[in-house]
């Protein structure tokens, strides 16, 4: 026996091999010749002393063990090669998985198919889920920037957070490839709001992305600075005395409530982003965020609280992309749902959005038509944004009822819709102010943010034009200012609600959408009787309602003013149609009429202590009676409207892209253009 143990003796290797030989080995170990050439002689012996047969067994078994190495060998390094091309790949996932991990899961739910196509309204279009989720990120092709950078009112520390702001949403944008403008929409090439049925496509107007892209910041002029200086001492007094309350009321510093979901702050959303005043936005978010729940026993009325608090909510998410606000623009939509719930389909004016129960006012089963046709901008891009169908379905069949339904006069409707007949109540009265003015503009509105294809809205809104100036127009003395009076079973009355002063605008918009050139005329002519109902009166501020004189008398104004409607409670519509009319002419007379009305609004509206207040006598300029009150949409509408009439940039709120609900809050045009 060997044993290396010997060799390894001396060696500090512990190893060794042991080997057993056969008996003739044995036998030469020290008296036998173990020399190589007697060792192969005698291999050689052996082998020629083996049959031809069994030497043929041999050199056969010898082939075959070495093709089979050879096959093994060949299989092996397949094999070798996928293992280490595997590890690889494992190299490269694991490298990977922390670039996936920041893709958050979508900000919005995915998108489900539309059903169907509810007759001649589009299908919902539904919105693309984010590639890359981030808390502001949204429809990112409807996102605006707030003008931060160019406010002169900034200070440090707005400037280091905005700057801060901007680095994240930088970081953003170009994981995503966004193509972003300074103060115009976001263009990305892939859109995220589209319409199943037809993609969205880039409007004529403005110009191309590139040189909106290459546009320098259009600086906030002195006026526009005015309108942001009126807006924080407006919010000083909101938030000293009625922060996370419905209402301000200035005088005795305290507050109001309507539905207890601060109401103001909701609606003032947006203007603050609009305006640029970034640390009031987010403080208010902040409320919105830890304090704004809609769970509460409380009745509100539908329209209010859908174009304020539902329309509110989707305007600020389409302009700063915080899904926050989405989230709690589904909730408020959801629990307004049950005023659906009635035999004719049209809604009750009033839910209760914590108990999930709805019912009509409680001395009729009427609604108003207004109120019931002047919700569907809001519900549809609720739809159009969840990919649920039932805010649409709900909404849409509204206006599908109102459509065929008789009663109404050259397309002018009555003010009052029964719950459950269905039926238009009150027969025989017609005006575009109170209980129907929302009617007409949602006519065109749903019509542009459907992208002009619902023929229906179009027809109903052109035959109700057409009933506007058959029964409705009339020229007053001494000035003949053509002006919107009322029909009253067949008389005319030649009252005129500060309410009609939404018209001009609202035709205007029209024009500027293709519609017939004689509505822009009109428009001019209303809007500057709208201008006259302030320039006329002592305090050059409009009351709530005009009289207009129809025979000349000596020394007498066109406008007359009766004592119970001589309040002004600081409503926006002569400012928004003054917008509308300086965006599509560029016409400075708009803007001056604008900026007296501010001044005005000034000098007898505005309270020391902070918040400006409505008040019980336009006529009286040495005491206007202050009626101890800011209505939200001095916030929401009034100032906003202000600050975008003194704005020479068209796409601070581009009128190709967005339409404005009936409480100034933009939504998108799903096909602009
Ligand atoms: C707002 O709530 C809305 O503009 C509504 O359409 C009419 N009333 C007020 C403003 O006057």
């Amino acid at each position: 026996m060997y044993s290396g143990a010997a060799a390894a003796a001396g060696s500090p290797r512990r190893d060794f091999i042991s080997v057993t030989l056969g008996p003739e080995e044995v036998v030469g170990v020290g008296g036998y010749n173990n020399s190589k050439a007697w060792r192969r002689r005698s291999c050689w012996r052996k082998w020629k002393q083996l049959s031809r047969l069994q030497r043929s067994v041999i050199l056969f078994l010898f082939a075959f063990l070495a093709v089979c190495g050879l096959i093994s060998y060949t299989s092996m390094g397949e094999t070798w090669k996928s293992i280490t091309n595997k590890s690889l790949d494992d190299q490269r996932t694991e490298q990977e998985i922390p670039r996936l991990k920041l893709a958050n899961p979508a900000v919005l739910p995915a998108p489900q198919k539309a059903e169907a196509n509810h007759g001649d309204y589009p299908e919902l279009s539904l919105q693309k889920p984010p590639k890359l989720a981030h808390v502001r990120r949204g429809p990112s092709n409807l996102q605006i920037k707030a003008p931060w950078r160019g406010t002169r009112l900034k200070t440090q520390h707005d400037s280091m957070r905005a700057v801060e702001e901007l680095v994240k949403v930088d970081k953003v944008e170009k994981t995503e490839k966004s193509i972003i403008s300074w103060r115009g929409a976001v263009i990305e090439p892939d859109q995220s709001t589209e319409p199943p049925s037809s993609k969205i496509t880039e409007p004529e107007k403005p110009s191309s992305v590139e040189s909106e892209d290459q546009k320098e910041p259009v600086p906030i002029n002195e006026r526009q600075l005015a309108v942001i200086e009126a807006f924080r001492h407006a919010w000083k007094g909101y938030k000293d005395f009625a922060w996370g309350h419905d209402e301000l009321k200035p005088l005795s510093k305290s507050y109001s409530e309507w539905f207890g979901l601060g109401l103001t702050l909701i609606d003032a959303l947006d203007t603050m982003w609009i305006l640029g005043l970034k640390e009031e936005f987010e403080e208010a978010r902040k409320w919105v965020a830890n304090d704004l729940a809609f769970d509460k026993n409380v009745d509100v009325n539908l329209f209010e609280s859908t174009i304020r608090i539902l329309g509110g909510l989707l305007s600020t998410y389409h302009l700063s992309g915080d899904s926050l606000f989405l989230e709690k623009a589904k909730d408020i939509g959801n629990r307004l749902m049950p005023a659906f719930k009635t035999p004719s389909k049209i809604p009750y004016s009033d839910v209760n959005i914590g108990r999930g129960t709805a019912h009509p006012p409680r001395w009729t089963s009427d609604s108003t038509v207004a109120e019931v046709t002047s919700i569907q901008l809001e519900f549809r891009e609720l739809s159009r944004l969840t990919g649920d169908e039932k805010f649409q379905k709900a909404v849409d069949e509204v206006m599908k009822h109102v459509h065929i339904l008789s009663g109404k006069n050259d397309g002018l409707v009555p003010m009052f819709i029964n719950t459950n007949s269905g039926q238009f109540t009150h027969l025989g009265v017609y005006t575009l102010g109170a209980r129907a003015d929302s009617y007409y503009e949602y006519l065109l509105k749903q019509w542009i943010q459907g992208g002009k294809k619902e023929n229906e809205l179009l027809e109903d809104y052109m035959r109700a034009i057409d009933g506007v100036k058959k029964h409705l127009l009339q020229r007053s003395e001494p000035k003949k200012l053509t002006f919107v009076g009322e029909l009253a079973h067949g008389h005319f009355s030649a009252k005129m609600d500060h309410l009609v002063c939404f018209l001009p605008g609202t035709l205007a918009l029209g024009a500027h959408n293709g519609l017939a050139a004689d509505h822009m005329k009109l428009a001019e002519t209303l809007i500057e009787t709208c201008y006259q109902m302030y320039a006329q009166v002592e305090t050059g501020l409009s009351p709530e309602i005009v009289h207009f004189n129809l025979h000349a008398q000596k020394g007498q104004k066109d406008v007359e003013i009766k004592p119970a409607d001589r309040h002004n409670l600081l409503r926006p519509e002569t400012v928004e149609s003054l917008f509308y009319m300086y965006r599509f002419t560029g016409d400075k007379k708009y803007q001056e009429w604008g900026w007296e009305i501010l001044q005005n609004f000034n000098r007898y509206t505005r309270v020391p202590t902070g918040g400006y207040t409505s008040i019980n006598n336009v006529q009286n300029p040495s005491n206007p009676e202050p009626r101890d009150k800011m209505e939200s949409f001095f916030l929401g509408e009034t100032l906003k409207y202000m600050f975008l009439l003194f704005s020479d940039d068209i796409d601070l709120i581009n009128l190709d892209k967005y339409i404005f609900n009936t409480e100034a809050h933009p939504l998108p045009i799903w096909v602009p253009g």
